[in-house]
């Protein structure tokens, strides 16, 4: 449930869960309990259609991105501000946003 899903990633849970992550190309943020990475596209329209995708998850996950877009670049960033940090969610967004871009 959300209370569960929400919750702080232990220690351990952080090093199992983030590794195909981290694999993937997400950073975690300097000074934060946070990660990011940074998506490139062949122009705005591309970039819109991603985010469009991502954006339709995200609300019926209710666990929204924090994001930045110009023309063909998109960065994120997730982290739960909930629990003030990585929870599941960050965990299960990530794969979809990579499974979108592809
Ligand atoms: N998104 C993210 N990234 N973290 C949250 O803690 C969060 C969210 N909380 N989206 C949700 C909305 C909460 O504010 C609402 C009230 O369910």
């Amino acid at each position: 449930d959300n209370l569960a899903t929400t919750a702080k990633l232990s220690d351990q849970q952080r090093t199992e869960l983030l590794r195909p992550i981290l694999a993937q190309g997400w950073k975690t943020v300097e000074g934060r309990d946070a990660i990011r990475k940074e998506f490139q596209f062949k122009d705005f329209n591309e970039a819109f259609g991603f985010m469009t995708q991502v954006a339709l998850k995200a609300e019926k996950m209710d666990h929204h991105p924090e994001w930045f877009n110009v023309y063909n670049k998109v960065d994120i960033t997730l982290s739960t501000h909930d629990c003030n940090g990585l929870s599941q969610k960050d965990i299960t967004l990530a794969k979809f946003i990579d499974s979108v871009k592809k």
